[in-house]
């Protein structure tokens, strides 16, 4: 999917939005960022389902505009240091630099998320490659039963490895068809869509497949050991 003048179709998506976000609109300006929350857009997508059957929005969630950065602490920020290791339970384990990962067929794709704090980002534009397919190319074992993305200073979350391995789990370094900007991971992230956004581990350095589970940073601080947003496993 090429997109010939990303800036300005977000221009327009961005101007639409506002428009069509009408009454019932909290502007909430943050990190030099705006960020629309729109009640109505809400109540339009929550009358939508996925091609899954579950309900776009899930419970508790409205609708904003764009990315909002979380913060946490930032890796470092070259792609010349970038240094993904695919280790664990695996019979290859890997140390991929960045133009190795440019050498795999990339996806690009959309895919909206869910942040626990209660907005959802629908639609946003992801280029990366899958979790499923470096976990081939490292031979996964049979004993692997997690999944456990490790990012810059001590950063982890863990997944499930059946969720792990869904189409749509991937370690991304483009969002709406630019670069990932730094407080949003660059140089590489995780995108776990379909779990609460803090499975999605910013600044990555590595995914360990393990026998065992072991609760991440948030898991380990009162927050749901597997965060389905439309079950609302928000805390522990
Ligand atoms: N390494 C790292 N990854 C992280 C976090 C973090 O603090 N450190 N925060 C998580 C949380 S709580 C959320 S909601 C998302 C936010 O991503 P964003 O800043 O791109 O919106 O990143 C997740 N990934
Ligand atoms: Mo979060």
């Amino acid at each position: 999917m090429t997109d010939p003048a990303p800036s300005l179709a977000k221009t327009i998506a961005r101007r639409d939005f506002i428009r069509k976000a009408a009454s019932g609109t909290v502007i909430a300006a943050m990190g030099g960022g705006l960020y629309t929350i729109s009640d109505h857009l809400t109540s339009e997508a929550k009358a939508q389902s996925r091609a899954d059957g579950r309900a776009r929005v899930p419970p508790g969630q409205r609708v904003i505009s764009a990315l909002k950065p979380m913060g946490g602490q930032a890796g470092d920020p070259a792609r010349s240091s970038v240094k993904i290791k695919v280790h664990g339970e695996v019979e290859r384990p890997l140390e991929l630099d960045f133009r190795e990962l440019l050498g795999m067929d990339a996806i690009d794709t959309r895919a909206d998320v869910h942040c626990v704090t209660g907005w959802t980002m629908l639609d946003a534009r992801w280029k990366g490659v899958r979790v499923k397919d470096l976990a081939e190319k490292a031979g996964l074992k049979d004993s692997a039963r997690h999944v456990i993305f490790e990012s810059a200073h001590g950063y982890t979350a863990n997944v499930r490895l059946d969720e792990g391995l869904a189409d749509n789990v991937m370690i991304v370094w483009e969002h709406d068809g630019r670069p990932l900007r730094r407080p949003h991971g660059a140089p590489v992230r995780a995108l776990v869509p379909d779990l609460y956004f803090w499975k999605s581990s910013k600044w990555l350095t590595g995914i360990r497949f393990t026998r065992r589970d072991q609760p991440g940073y948030w898991e380990t601080r009162g927050y749901s050991n597997h965060a389905d947003p439309w079950k609302e496993e928000r805390y522990a």
